[in-house]
């Protein structure tokens, strides 16, 4: 059965494909501190095993952390899922990251709990983590020879030793925990995702033995996601050149690892205090605010659990309603590759100049599979309420180089000309699924292009 078919993963926009447009999640950060050091970290920023580094989070108390689901909650319909993902190491921070989730199945039954560790401490509280709600659970996983480990990790703290290793020895130590973490709580039966960073140059060969071994262990789901590494983000890999992954690289090692655990293709490498639906960022809205100092009873009146279990239920029949497999022409020829702008369900309901990353999808036959999302710095209109000449289109056809169709609501004349000269067809479909906008392709049409 697919990650997306399973009824424990119906409403998890991460584990969901279907979900992802629908159902929001929360990051909570209360895990300020971090117990192994890895060279695309700086300690400075979030987490870049499962967040975007360059971005700093507010640090929040259990007690606050919850305010803000309850509030978050009355306004996000969708909110389904509350994660602990930093901005250290959910485990390396066990007072307040079991504190929160106490406090989120007091006050927030309906939510799925969820959490991402760098695997460290797992195995001494999976256990626990079951008991007190957690169903879904991510590590990250870069390599499963010390080897390979001992060039990623500078060093790793075991708080049992109190002692600090380093090398080989300390990438075997982390490797030991993090396999041993990862059977316990598939045996348990969680949910466990395993996150891994491309590392250009560190770990290419390696991701593959790891799809390997975690496909013989029952992980749920892969997901690749790029090192990202600029001079600015002050990291061991940034400061010695090791460059960040490209979009064509994580695709391909995507294909290259998908051997059995299916692999995850719209993660946003979203920040420890991320919320709302992916790739939409509402963090600023509720980053502060006077809910802070409403008591914690009049946040849980505003929740509204009944109005939100009708939601959750009418989110769910939409879901069911976006077709797993599309009525498609058969392709002769394999592999076009389609990009989408879209902010909802799979629709081209975003216009191109509004467009801030593209859903890239492969043509397989008579489907489509999600294959990756790329992203821009900035829209192609960049705010300005018309799209003309001056707007920059470069690194948009360079994000495009290798797509055959654009599927957008709307595109102006000017980047529909640019984009057609460099052999990307553009169809128009405002509000209309994939499946649909692609099924008016005339097929002498797509046997040209
Ligand atoms: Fe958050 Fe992670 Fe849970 Fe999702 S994110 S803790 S599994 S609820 Fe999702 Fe964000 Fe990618 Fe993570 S898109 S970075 S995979
Ligand atoms: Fe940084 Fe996360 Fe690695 Fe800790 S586990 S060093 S916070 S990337």
């Amino acid at each position: 059965m697919s990650t997306s078919c399973n009824p424990a993963n119906q409403d998890h926009p991460c584990y969901s494909h279907e979900a992802h447009g629908l159902f929001a999640r929360i990051h909570l950060p209360v895990a300020p501190a971090c117990n192994i050091q890895c060279n695309y970290c700086n300690r400075k920023f979030d987490c870049s095993n499962e967040s975007r580094p360059g971005v700093t989070t507010t640090k929040l108390s259990p007690e606050e952390s919850v305010k803000k689901v309850l509030y978050a909650g009355s306004k996000i319909e969708g909110l389904s899922v509350a994660g602990i993902a930093g901005p250290g190491d959910a485990l390396a921070n066990p007072k307040q990251t079991f504190k929160t989730l106490e406090l989120l199945k007091e006050y927030a039954p309906d939510l799925k709990l969820c959490i991402s560790t760098n695997g460290l401490m797992l195995p001494f509280y999976a256990k626990k983590l079951k008991e007190l709600g957690v169903d879904h659970l991510t590590v990250t996983l870069n390599a499963i020879h010390p080897s390979v480990g001992a060039k990623i990790y500078a060093w790793v703290y075991d708080t049992h030793s109190k002692k600090r290793y380093t090398k080989e020895e300390g990438a075997e130590l982390l490797l030991n925990r993090q396999l041993k973490g990862i059977e316990e709580c598939v045996r348990l039966g969680m949910m466990v995702k395993i996150n891994s960073v491309l590392i250009p140059g560190v770990n290419e060969e390696e991701l593959p033995h790891v799809a390997k071994k975690i496909k013989s262990m029952g992980v749920a789901l892969h997901n690749i996601m790029p090192l990202l590494s600029l001079p600015e983000f002050g990291t061991y890999f940034s400061d010695h050149g090791v460059p960040s992954a490209t979009d064509a690289q994580v695709e391909e090692m995507r294909k290259r690892c998908d051997i059995g655990v299916e692999q995850m293709s719209h993660c946003r490498q979203c920040r420890a205090d991320a919320v709302g639906i992916l790739g939409e960022d509402r963090s600023s809205e509720f980053a502060q605010g006077e809910f802070l100092a409403l008591p914690m009873e009049e946040l849980a009146t505003l929740y509204d659990l009944p109005s939100r279990r009708a939601t959750k239920e009418r989110l769910l029949q939409k879901r069911e309603a976006i077709p797993q497999k599309g009525k498609l022409p058969s392709m002769a020829t394999q592999g076009k590759l389609i990009a989408l702008t879209s902010r909802l369900e799979e629709r081209a309901d975003l216009h191109f100049g509004d467009a801030k990353e593209f859903i890239i999808y492969e043509w397989i036959g008579d489907h489509l599979k999600a294959v990756g999302v790329r992203r821009l710095q900035g829209s192609y209109c960049q705010g300005k309420s018309s799209c003309h000449e001056a707007n920059p289109i470069e690194e948009i056809l360079q994000k495009l180089h290798d797509i055959d169709y654009l599927v957008t609501a709307k595109i102006g004349k000017t980047p529909r000309e640019k984009l057609q000269k460099a052999g990307i067809a553009c169809i128009e479909a405002e509000g209309m699924r994939l499946h649909e906008a692609l099924g008016m392709i005339a097929p002498q049409e797509l046997e040209a292009n």
